[in-house]
């Protein structure tokens, strides 16, 4: 039986790296396979929303070099928001850099970002070292990796061979627990896929983003996980309520899809 007609749950049991285990359970808990992607730019900004919508995800997506106050209380404050309310942390760094370089910038840093993200990604560009040197830094500590084997946007160049490529590197290396595209990648093991780019209805932004539904990246293409950021918290917008939606329209997505 295929990876996406078994349920989150039994997925989790089985799975054989802590991170991805940790994170079935998550959203098996909570019913969700909703990320937050929270690009905002200031410690409380992101602190706040973090709290209102915690209760409805199972990863908060940060990109840490968009806050302008950020500090080591920002990092302590997450942490406790992750336990409190049940979610995984993902910084969506996107490494590109030699082996050498990206293990310095994993590691160290203002950031430090492996001290606190269960889960960051890397283009897989520089070739196979890129990963043999996050997962020098990452592997002690238990993070997993995930490549980014497609992107949302429109033009973008990670396609064909290309992809292809990233499959073959994720499914021969143990520190890759899965990729961002747009859907399920290989049955060789259980690496998820998480697909930003996903609102309520299909549309653009006026820089090359483009959105697809729950139902076409869960149901139909076989992705684990969306990711969502102004379709929750955009002008106007009640992120509470938001995340409401997004969580049921993901998880029922997603039941439709076992239940094929
Ligand atoms: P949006 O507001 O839902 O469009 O935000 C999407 C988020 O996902 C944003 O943080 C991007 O940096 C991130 N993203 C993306 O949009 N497309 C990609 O291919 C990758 C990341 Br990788």
């Amino acid at each position: 039986v295929s990876f996406s007609q078994q349920t989150y749950a039994s997925r989790g049991e089985k799975h054989a790296h802590p991170v991805i285990k940790q994170l079935f359970a998550t959203m098996e808990r909570k019913k969700s396979n909703l990320s937050l992607a929270a690009d905002v730019g200031t410690k409380a900004e992101l602190l706040e929303i973090a709290n209102k919508v915690g209760p409805y995800i199972c990863v908060l997506k940060t990109h840490v070099d968009i806050i302008s106050d950020f500090d080591r209380d920002l990092v302590d404050q997450l942490q406790a928001l992750a336990a409190k309310h049940d979610f995984l942390i993902f910084e969506d760094r996107k490494f590109a850099d030699i082996g050498n370089t990206v293990k310095l910038q994993y590691g160290g840093g203002i950031y430090r970002i492996a001290d606190w993200a269960h889960i960051t990604n890397c283009h897989v560009i520089p070739g196979e070292g890129i990963i043999h040197g996050l997962a020098e830094v990452g592997m002690p500590k238990g993070r997993g990796l995930l490549l980014l084997a497609e992107m949302s946007s429109k033009g973008m160049l990670a396609t064909g061979t290309y992809t292809d490529k990233n499959v073959e590197m994720a499914v021969n290396n143990d520190f890759v627990v899965g990729f961002i595209g747009s859907r399920r990648f290989t049955e060789e093991r259980d690496l998820i896929t998480m697909t930003p780019g996903v609102g309520l209805h299909a549309s653009d932004d006026a820089l090359g983003q483009q959105y697809r539904t729950p139902e076409q990246i869960i149901t139909e293409n076989g992705s684990d996980i969306i990711i969502v950021g102004r379709g929750i918290y955009g002008p106007g917008k009640d992120p509470v309520a938001e995340a409401q939606r997004y969580r049921e329209a993901g998880w029922n997505a997603y039941l439709n899809r076992i239940n094929l």
